[in-house]
């Protein structure tokens, strides 16, 4: 494939998710896993930029909910044809991580691209979803004994909710036993530290990275 066909294709899969395009979101990643594009590029040059577009034009006034939620389908749309090619199969012996976003945030895509991506890393991972209150991360570790609890927000309200949830560990005498790392845009490394967290990654290929140190392995 020549650079300019590359270069269209990543455009047009940017430019569907911006419009909203579900059907020329998934055509588009068709044909350019056909072609043999990565996986990863697709990701990093057309989902993320078309979500931080969607973004800046909701902050500008020009997008609204609605036009966030088609883009945020339509994104779906290729990203269920890309996740099985990011995920491997998940091991036992990698570790399990319980990963969810916090209660009362129901942004998901950024904690879906961590998920694929813990898995594409061989572990096992439990995922809660979105809006996830502090009891369940809690279950998480009490019932299915995760070894790595994983917190997304993307909210400057919801991030709060990070805080509770290490209490909340801590309060059902849990925290000893497992490890937290946090991500989301709104997150730092100096929030995370405030809220008692093991970790922070400010990208999926990041969260891999700590999860492995996390469990005491490298790389
Ligand atoms: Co909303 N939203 N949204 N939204 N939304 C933001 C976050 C916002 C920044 C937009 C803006 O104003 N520019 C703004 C937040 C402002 C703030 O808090 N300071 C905002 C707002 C205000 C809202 C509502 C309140 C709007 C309203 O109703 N008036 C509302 C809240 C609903 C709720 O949650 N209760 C709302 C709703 C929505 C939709 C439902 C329409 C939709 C989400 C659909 C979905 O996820 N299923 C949506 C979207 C799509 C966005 C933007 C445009 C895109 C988010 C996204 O998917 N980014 C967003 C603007 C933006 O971020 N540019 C915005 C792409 C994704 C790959 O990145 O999630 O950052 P991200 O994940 C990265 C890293 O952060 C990291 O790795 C990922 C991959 O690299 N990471 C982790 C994430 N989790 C991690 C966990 C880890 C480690 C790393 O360890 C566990």
């Amino acid at each position: 494939m020549t650079n300019d066909t590359t270069h269209a294709l990543i455009a047009s899969l940017r430019q569907a998710v911006i419009d909203g395009d579900a059907k020329a979101a998934a055509a588009t990643t068709e044909r350019a896993l056909a072609d043999g594009l990565a996986a990863s590029r697709l990701v990093d040059e057309a989902l993320i930029p078309a979500m931080d577009e969607a973004g800046r034009l909701f902050e500008a006034g020009e997008f609204f909910v609605p036009e966030l939620l088609v883009a945020a389908r339509a994104l779906k749309a290729s990203q269920a044809l890309i996740t099985p090619l990011l995920a491997g199969s998940p091991s036992a012996a990698r570790g399990r991580v319980a990963i969810g976003t916090v209660k009362g945030d129901m942004h998901d895509i950024g904690k879906n691209l961590v998920v694929a991506l813990l898995q594409g890393g061989g572990f096992e991972v439990i995922d809660l979803g979105a809006d996830v209150p502090p009891e369940k991360f809690v279950a998480a570790v009490t019932d299915q004994r995760a070894d790595i609890i994983g917190l997304s927000a993307l909210l400057t309200t919801t991030m709060l909710q990070m805080k509770h949830t290490v209490r909340a560990l801590d309060e059902a005498g849990v925290r000893g036993s497992v490890k937290v790392m946090v991500g989301g845009a709104p997150v730092t490394q100096r929030f995370a530290d405030d809220v008692g967290a093991d970790g922070y990654a400010d990208n999926a290929a990041a969260a891999l990275a700590l999860a492995r140190r996390l469990m005491g392995r490298s790389g």
